[in-house]
C-alpha cells in the first residue's frame, strides 16, 4: 500500500547504511513506486561525496527494465555516479558500464587495459606494466580507476581496500595473498577460473595484479600518492 511505501521510502532516506543496502533491491523489485523513490534518493545525494549506496542505488535503476529509470538516469547521471576524470583523455565510460553490471570478470581485464592506455602506447602493444610506469600515473586516474571499483561493489573492492588490508598486515606478502584469495597454502590460485567473480569474493579479492613478475607493480600501486589523505 501507499503507507507501506511510505514508511520504505522514509527508512531508506534515514536508515544506516546496512538498512539502505537491504531496502535499495527491495524497492528496485516493488511495482508501486520503489524506483521512483530510489531516482529522488539518487538525485538528493548527488552534491554529497558518492559512496557505494549511490553505486547499488544507480545499480538498481539500470539493471532494472523500466524505461523511465533508463531515461532518469539518461538525464541526470549520463555517466554514471563516480566522476571519470582523467589526466590523460582516457575513457572511463566502458570500465564504469561493466562495473555498473558486475561483470567483475570483464572489468577486471578492462582495469588493466586502461591502465595500460595511461602508461602509454608502448604499455598497450605489451598488455602489462611496468613499475616505473605506475610511479609516474596520474593521481586523479587512479583515484577514478579506484572509485569505480569501491562505488560498485559496496566498497568490497579495489587497490585502496588492498592497501588497507596490506597494511593492517604489517606490509606482509603472503599474508596479503591469503586474506584476499590469491593463495591457498602453498598454492596460487588459478587465473580465472579459480578466482571469484562476484560479491561473495573475500574482501579485496579484486581487481587483480599477475604476480608472476614478482611484487613491484603492487608495491608501486599500494605506495602510490592517490591514496594519502
Ligand atoms: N594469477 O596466480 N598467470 C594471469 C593472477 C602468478 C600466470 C592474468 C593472480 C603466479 C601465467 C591475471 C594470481 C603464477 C599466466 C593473473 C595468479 C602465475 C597468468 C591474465 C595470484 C604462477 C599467463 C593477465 C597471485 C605460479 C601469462 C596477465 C601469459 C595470467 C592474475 C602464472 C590477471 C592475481 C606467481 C603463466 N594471471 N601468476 O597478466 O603471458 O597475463 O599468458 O601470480
Amino acid at each position: 500500500s501507499s503507507c507501506d511505501i511510505e514508511s520504505l521510502r522514509r527508512q531508506l532516506i534515514a536508515g544506516s547504511i546496512q538498512v539502505q543496502q537491504q531496502l535499495i533491491p527491495q524497492l528496485a523489485v516493488l511495482d508501486n513506486g520503489g524506483l521512483d523513490i530510489l531516482m529522488e534518493f539518487l538525485l538528493q545525494r548527488r552534491d554529497s561525496t558518492v559512496t557505494w549506496v549511490d553505486g547499488k542505488a544507480y545499480q538498481a535503476l539500470y539493471n532494472s527494465d523500466s524505461p523511465q529509470a533508463k531515461e532518469f538516469l539518461q538525464t541526470h547521471f549520463p555517466e554514471g555516479v563516480v566522476p571519470l576524470k582523467s589526466e590523460c583523455g582516457i575513457d572511463y565510460r566502458p570500465l564504469q558500464t561493466l562495473l555498473v553490471t558486475q561483470d567483475f570478470q570483464a572489468a577486471d581485464r578492462m582495469t588493466l587495459q586502461k591502465m595500460c592506455e595511461v602508461a602509454g602506447a608502448e604499455a598497450v602493444k605489451r598488455k602489462w606494466l611496468y613499475f616505473t610506469e605506475v610511479d609516474n600515473f596520474p593521481i586523479t586516474d587512479l583515484q577514478t580507476i579506484n572509485n569505480l571499483w569501491l562505488v560498485h561493489s559496496e566498497g568490497k573492492f579495489g587497490f585502496s581496500v588492498q592497501r588497507e588490508i596490506w597494511l593492517s598486515l604489517g606490509k606482509n606478502w603472503d599474508n596479503l595473498w591469503a586474506k584476499i584469495g590469491w593463495k591457498k597454502g602453498n598454492n596460487w590460485t588459478r587465473y580465472p577460473n579459480e578466482f571469484i567473480w562476484d560479491l561473495s569474493a573475500p574482501k579485496g579479492h579484486l581487481p587483480l595484479s599477475n604476480q608472476l613478475r614478482g611484487v613491484r607493480v603492487i608495491a608501486s600501486l599500494f605506495a602510490h600518492p592517490a591514496w594519502s589523505k
